[in-house]
């Protein structure tokens, strides 16, 4: 399937599309994501555990709950690296892209 160079958690882009890292094992699953201006992310927690994604200096999910959940919406271009509040070891990546791109 031609996806016009966007990697395969995309397909084709009609409208907004809402995207899913799960948190498990203390891990972002996947860890990075790229996504277009105006698609937003939901973080999903399977641990015990309480986690964050925290962008340093930018957004934060605030605690998220075993089995919990979070969006946010990206409504700029940008690369976003972000652990967890909790466990800073956790390391994860948003890139978000201009819709003119590619
Ligand atoms: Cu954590």
């Amino acid at each position: 399937m031609a996806l016009a160079g966007l990697p395969g958690i995309l397909r084709a882009h009609d409208g907004t599309h809402e995207v899913t890292v799960r948190i498990e094992r203390f891990a972002f699953d996947p860890p990075e994501i790229e996504l277009l201006v105006g698609d937003s992310v939901t973080w999903i927690n399977g641990d015990v555990a309480p986690h964050t994604a925290t962008a340093l200096g930018g957004w934060d999910t605030g605690s998220i709950e075993q089995d919990g959940q979070s969006r946010i919406t990206f409504d700029s271009p940008g690369e976003h690296h972000y652990i967890c509040g909790f466990h800073p070891h956790m390391k994860g990546t948003v890139v978000v892209r201009a819709k003119t791109d590619g």
